[in-house]
């Protein structure tokens, strides 16, 4: 396809209840959208870059800025594109991969709604839906905890994620094991709040019987989680610090990843998240596709990763009604089951709800494109 126009459009969406992590709270999300038009038809990505680089060093106004004047003047003259062809073409402007995976998002929409084929079928995932793992927040008080979890545990999430940091982990989870009871999924994520010095400290929690403690200490330490994985029967699961194939394999040579959690705007696309899901299969590693608080653009595809074989672990993919009271996509994903369908509508797998999108668009910027 050939690319006439980009169109960068920043919505603003509230959400239902704040959610906190050991690196703050958001209360709204600043999403930038990308819409591409190709000579076959459009697309649109969704980009995962917070408000502020707390998550990783990505922030969503330089993730705007990077796209329209780095990535998308290298695209639009290279002629033909493909999908496929984004991170190559863009491979030597180095970092910035939640903007590329954005941006790869909208072209492999706009491909494959051209081809009439969806997401689920390119990825040939084995299965049409996929367990459902809800995260969550740290509240102020235990008791609120425990009344969010009964609530989602009362809307059949398949399992619970629990947010931690200094001073909020073995209490909190053993209430929260108390509540749900020994046979429902638990798992933690710090965030990086710990360092090295905490391993004894977190090997107490060995005894909650968790799936994974995910992340405990800061993105650079790989030895560290190594260190951590050898004291801790507790498996250690890495997100932050896995931003490439090449981190992922040296972490899981390392020790220090016993499991993974793929995004993919932190490995720069979709099919950077299915080469990891790859690598990570054959070497016995056991991955589960983490969230971003999505919209129903990016949930509808991460739905489709996660029907890969080797997603053996309950996803951060929980109804878009656990972070907002109405989505930008006409078929919001709801849990049933404790299970999410993994679409299959063209595209990535959704429809645009354009009188809502339009109802919450902050700014709209367009670049066209003349080809000769
Ligand atoms: O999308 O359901 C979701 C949120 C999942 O906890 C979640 N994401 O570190 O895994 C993580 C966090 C990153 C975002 S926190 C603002
Ligand atoms: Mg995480």
């Amino acid at each position: 396809m050939r690319l006439e126009q980009l169109e960068l459009r920043r919505i603003a969406i509230d959400l239902v209840v704040p959610f906190r992590t050991s690196f703050g709270t958001e209360t709204s999300r600043d999403v930038l959208l990308v819409h591409v038009t190709t000579d076959v038809g459009d697309g649109w990505g969704e980009c995962v870059a917070m408000t502020e680089p707390v998550y990783s060093p990505e922030f969503v106004d330089g993730a705007q800025l990077v796209i329209r004047d780095h990535f998308w003047p290298v695209l639009a003259s290279a002629g033909e594109v493909r999908a496929a062809d984004v991170e190559p073409l863009l491979a030597h402007l180095h970092g910035h991969p939640m903007a590329k995976a954005a941006l790869e998002a909208a072209l492999l929409d706009a491909e494959l709604r051209a081809e009439g084929s969806n997401l689920h079928a390119r990825f040939g995932g084995d299965r049409d839906r996929v367990p459902s793992g809800v995260s969550v927040g740290i509240f102020p008080t235990l008791d609120e905890l425990l009344a969010q979890v009964q609530g989602y545990v009362d809307e059949g999430y398949a399992r619970i994620k629990i947010k931690i940091e200094p001073g909020w982990d073995l209490e909190p989870v053993r209430l929260v094991r108390d509540l749900i009871g020994p046979d429902m999924g638990l798992q933690v994520d710090a965030n990086t709040a710990y360092a090295r010095t905490d391993i004894d400290h977190l090997c107490r929690l060995d005894e909650f019987d968790l799936l994974l403690i995910e992340q405990p200490l800061p993105e650079e330490d790989l030895l560290g989680h190594a260190q951590l994985a050898a004291a801790s029967s507790t498996p250690i699961c890495l997100d932050e610090s896995i931003v490439s194939i090449r981190t992922a394999a040296d972490a899981i040579e390392l020790g220090a990843a016993e499991i993974i959690n793929i995004k993919p705007g932190r490995v720069g696309g979709y099919l950077a998240a299915r080469r990891m899901h790859d690598l990570c299969v054959d070497r016995g590693v056991p991955v589960w596709c983490g969230g971003m608080l999505e919209t129903g653009i990016g949930r509808a595809a991460n739905a489709a990763l996660a029907a890969l074989p080797g997603f053996t672990l309950p996803g951060d993919i929980s109804a878009s009604s656990r972070f907002y009271a109405r989505d930008i996509v006409t078929e919001p994903i709801t849990v049933d089951d404790g299970h999410v369908a993994v679409p299959t509508t063209p595209g990535l797998g959704f429809e645009l709800d354009h009188e809502f999108l339009d109802a919450i668009t902050t700014s709209v910027e367009q670049v066209r494109t003349e080809h000769a």
